[in-house]
């Protein structure tokens, strides 16, 4: 049997379908899986969509590729992956190379890569996005490590990858962690976009009194303008579905509880160390959080007064349209956030990451796939070290369209009690960067009252401290 190009090890429902997509691909598939039944049920229900060469074991399942080899690694993420890259490595040659595309937390790519990288090897960490559907047929791919592992990997991630106008959804991140971690705020912008659909729902909800049914027609009337994008496209036939044991619509037999499976979470707190203020990320995945609260919800349903006010909409059509402009107003602060902190991140890591080419990889395949995301591409076309995707003009002005309804959709929502958490922290963070003058100069000072934390004048250089609890000098620190 004739050596195989790429292996794939791990063969659930992610790595079984990459496996298929690399076979239906051409390549001659190595496949492999701890527990053999796994491969045995690929080779038996898709054995004829191209070439697999299946092992039982790890041992054979390295011999059976050719060199440099190439063993993408599919498994839980975690423990499992250095259960079996410590199983792979000993196996391997110099040059070889180890992706992960798993859903990894980066500190531990990093760490990872330092380790194989010291033994000859090149470790991978790549993000890869679209589930199950996108690994099959064309997942958005996030591959970090060395370029020199690109140039050998990139040319078939690029040929498995989702493709919009014939350019792959795919393309070298960075070093070591950093096609981990662009995945990581891939997903903490899924979040937002998510919390910020369900919350515009809530709106037409509560505030029209529409049905599930008549929210569906205005999801799939957005959908054929700057909303466009593979979330707002599901909200719609999610929306529509009715459940065929009660008759009802599907989302009000649904459980009110949000999980979480831990990249919302990672890139929270990623952001806090960082400094980055990622507030629309950070409202979804405690928004999640408060949904999955069960006793203290339980205490507050029936104690906690709403003294709110009824919805008073006279136009239904100009509500609508409202939620529409506040929507995409808050979508363009949470994707602008989420740039910062790639930015941030690659400056701290030194990763050089080209976040057009970020947004460029997202268009298809991934979970966000969007047609704005071609205007996030268009802005660091135009100025690569833009420090602010909202002040890139075109996003300003779109964004400016919006403001009067974004400001009258969350007063209104206020106002009659429903909760806005990422629409109204969006609306805030909107209003805090573009300030020209902060309340932090009043923080600043309290610091320098209780922890002689000194301050800076806006009038003149140099650092200073008031004597609080003297004669109230100050005196240059
Ligand atoms: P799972 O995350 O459910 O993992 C199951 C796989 O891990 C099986 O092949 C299992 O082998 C293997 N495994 C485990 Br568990 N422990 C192992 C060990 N100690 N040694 C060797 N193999 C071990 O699979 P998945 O849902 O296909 O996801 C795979 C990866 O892709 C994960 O990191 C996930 O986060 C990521 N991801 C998933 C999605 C998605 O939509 N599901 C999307 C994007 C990324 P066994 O068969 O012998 O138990």
């Amino acid at each position: 049997m004739s050596a195989a190009q790429i292996g794939v090890t791990g063969l659930a429902v992610m790595g079984r379908n990459l496996a298929r997509n690399l076979a239906r691909h051409g390549y001659t598939v190595a496949v492999h899986n701890r527990t053999n039944a796994k491969t045995a049920s690929l080779i038996a229900d898709h054995g004829d969509e191209g070439t697999f060469v299946p092992s039982e074991s790890v041992e054979e399942f390295v011999a059976s590729l050719e060199r440099p080899r190439k063993i993408i690694v599919m498994v839980k993420a975690g423990a499992p992956t250095d259960a079996v890259i410590d199983e792979l490595v000993p196996l391997l040659d110099s040059g070889d190379i180890v992706i992960d595309a798993g859903n990894a937390h980066f500190p531990d790519t990093i760490r990872r890569e330092a380790a194989l990288k010291a033994k000859g090897l090149h470790f991978v960490g790549s993000g890869v996005s679209g589930g199950e559907e996108g690994a099959l047929n064309g997942p958005s791919i996030m591959p970090g490590g060395s370029r020199e592992s690109y140039q050998v990997l990139g040319p078939i991630l690029e040929d498995i990858s989702a493709k919009v106008d014939g350019v792959p959804c795919c393309t070298y991140v960075g070093p070591d962690g950093a096609g981990h971690f662009v995945k990581m705020v891939h997903n903490g912008i899924e979040y937002a976009d998510m919390q910020l659909i369900a919350e515009a729902y809530d709106l037409l909800k509560q505030g029209l009194g529409a049905s599930a049914a008549e929210i569906a027609e205005i999801f799939k009337s957005w959908n054929e303008g700057d909303l466009e994008s593979f979330l707002i496209e599901i909200t719609a036939d999610v929306l529509a579905h009715v459940d065929a044991e009660t008759g009802q619509a599907f989302v009000d037999i649904v459980l009110d509880r949000a999980e979480q499976k831990g990249t919302g979470r990672w890139t929270v707190q990623n952001g806090l160390d960082l400094g980055v203020p990622i507030t629309g990320i950070a409202e979804a995945t405690f928004a999640r959080a408060l949904s999955g609260s069960v006793p203290q919800r339980a205490a507050a349903v029936t104690t906690l007064p709403a003294l709110a006010e009824d919805f008073r909409i006279t136009d239904r059509d100009a509500f609508i349209e409202d939620v529409r402009l506040a929507l995409y107003a808050s979508k363009v602060v949470a994707y602008s956030q989420g740039f910062d902190q790639i930015a941030a991140a690659s400056a701290e890591n030194g990763w050089d990451i080209d976040r057009g080419a970020m947004a460029r990889i997202w268009r298809g395949g991934c979970i966000i796939r969007a047609r704005f995301l071609n205007r996030i591409t268009e802005a660091y076309e135009r100025a690569a070290d833009l420090p602010l995707l909202l002040s890139d003009e075109y996003f300003t002005g779109a964004v400016a369209n919006g403001v009067p309804a974004w400001r009258r959709v969350v007063s209104q929502a206020a106002l009659a009690g429903v909760p806005t958490p990422a629409f109204s922290s969006s609306l805030a963070y909107y209003d805090g960067v573009r300030a020209e003058r902060l309340p932090a100069a009043l923080i600043q000072a309290q610091r320098d009252f209780f922890g002689a934390h000194t301050y800076h004048r806006t009038d003149k250089d140099g650092v200073f401290h008031t004597e609080w609890s003297g004669d109230r000098s100050e005196q240059s620190a």
